[in-house]
C-alpha cells in the first residue's frame, strides 16, 4: 500500500488496484476492515461528482489512503455517502430503511450523528447528507415539513429535534448505554440537557456585547458542571451530555482562539480534560467539522465579514 500512497494516481490506477484486490477479498472467508474499506471507497472516489470534498481525485485518493495507513486494523473511518442537493432523487423512503437525514456542518446534526457511530449503529442508521443551501424539495415535501437537520426515519415515521432524537436513538436501538441509572444523575443529565439552549443562546449573542465577558460566563457553567461527578466526563462516565455540547463547544473554541485569541480551556482545567477526553474518541473525532469551514462560518454569521 505504501506506493499508492506516495505520487499521483490515476483512474485506470485505481481501477487496477480494484482488479487486484478483487480476487484477494474473495479469497477472504471474512472480509478484512481493510478490504471492507476498499471496496466500499472505490465507487466513491472514482466518481467525481459523488466527492462532498470536491476535492481533485487523487487528492482525495491520496487522503484515504494515508489515513488508512496511519489507522488501527479495527477502526475503519466510514466513507461518506454523497450530499444529496436540489438535483438529487429522494431515497426510496419508507422502505423499511433507518435514515439519519443530517448536513454534515450541522452542530444539531453531529450529536445524533455522534450517538449513532458511539453506539456502533452505522450498518442500522444510514446518513443521508443534504446540503442545506440548495436543499431539494422533497426534504420539506416528503420527508420533514419542519425543512430542517437532523430528523429520523424510522418505523414508517420521521423524528425531529436533536435532543429528542439522541434520546430515541439510546431507547430504541442497540449499544452502550448513555443515560445512567443513578437518579442523581439522571436529573443532573436533564438539568443538563436542559440548559443546552441558554448556552446556545450565551454564545451567539456574546458577540453584540463584551464577548469575551460573555462566552466566560457560557463557559464557566461547564467548569463547574464538570467538577460534579469524578470526571472526566458530565456524569462521570460518558453520555448524551457529552454528545449535546460537544458540537458547539468544539466550533467556539475555534472561532474564540482564531478571532479573539482567547482559550476557553486557560483556567478551566476540567473543560480541558473534556476536550481532550472526547478527541481519543472515534465516535466523535469522525463526525468533526472542518476547522477553516467553521471560523469562516461564524466569521460572516456572527461578525458579518
Ligand atoms: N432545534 C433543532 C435545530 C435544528 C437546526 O436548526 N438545524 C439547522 C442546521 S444546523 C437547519 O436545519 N436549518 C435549516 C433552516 O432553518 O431552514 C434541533 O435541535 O434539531
Amino acid at each position: 500500500m505504501q506506493n499508492i500512497v506516495s505520487g499521483d494516481v490515476s483512474i485506470q490506477e485505481i481501477l487496477a488496484l480494484n482488479y487486484t484486490l478483487t480476487p484477494l477479498q474473495n479469497k477472504n472467508q471474512t472480509e478484512s476492515p481493510l478490504y471492507k474499506y476498499i471496496r466500499y471507497s472505490l465507487p466513491f472516489l472514482i466518481s467525481p461528482n459523488t466527492c462532498p470534498t470536491h476535492k481533485p481525485l487523487t487528492t482525495v485518493f491520496r487522503l484515504h489512503f494515508s489515513n488508512l495507513l496511519t489507522m488501527p486494523a479495527t477502526s475503519v473511518k466510514e466513507v461518506l455517502p454523497p450530499v444529496l442537493d436540489s438535483t438529487s432523487q429522494p431515497p426510496p423512503l419508507f422502505d423499511g430503511t433507518t435514515r439519519l437525514y443530517t448536513n454534515l456542518q450541522c452542530p444539531f446534526a453531529q450529536r445524533v450523528w455522534i450517538t449513532r457511530n458511539y453506539k456502533g449503529l452505522q450498518d442500522k442508521i444510514m446518513l443521508v447528507p443534504i446540503d442545506l443551501a440548495n436543499r431539494p424539495a422533497w426534504y420539506k415535501e416528503k420527508v420533514y415539513p419542519e425543512n430542517k437537520v437532523p430528523s429520523l426515519e424510522h418505523d414508517n415515521k420521521i423524528i425531529g429535534e436533536s435532543l429528542d432524537l439522541v434520546k430515541y436513538l439510546n431507547t430504541h436501538f442497540e449499544g452502550p448505554a448513555l443515560l445512567p441509572n443513578d437518579t442523581a444523575k439522571k436529573e443532573f443529565a436533564e438539568e443538563l440537557l436542559n440548559h443546552t439552549d441558554t448556552f446556545n443562546k450565551q454564545l451567539f449573542s456574546s458577540f453584540k456585547g463584551d464577548t469575551t465577558k460573555e462566552v466566560g460566563v457560557a463557559f464557566d457553567y461547564l467548569e463547574s458542571a464538570l467538577e460534579k461527578f469524578e470526571g472526566p466526563f458530565f456524569l462521570g462516565e460518558i453520555s448524551l451530555v457529552d454528545f449535546a455540547y460537544i458540537p458547539f463547544v468544539e466550533r467556539f473554541h475555534l472561532f474564540l482562539q482564531e478571532v479573539f485569541k482567547y482559550d476557553v480551556t486557560t483556567g478551566r482545567p476540567k473543560l480541558a480534560t473534556w476536550i481532550e477526553e472526547l478527541n481519543k474518541i472515534d465516535a466523535y473525532t469522525e463526525t468533526k467539522a472542518d476547522p477553516e469551514y467553521v471560523v469562516n462560518f461564524y466569521k460572516k454569521r456572527l461578525l458579518g465579514q
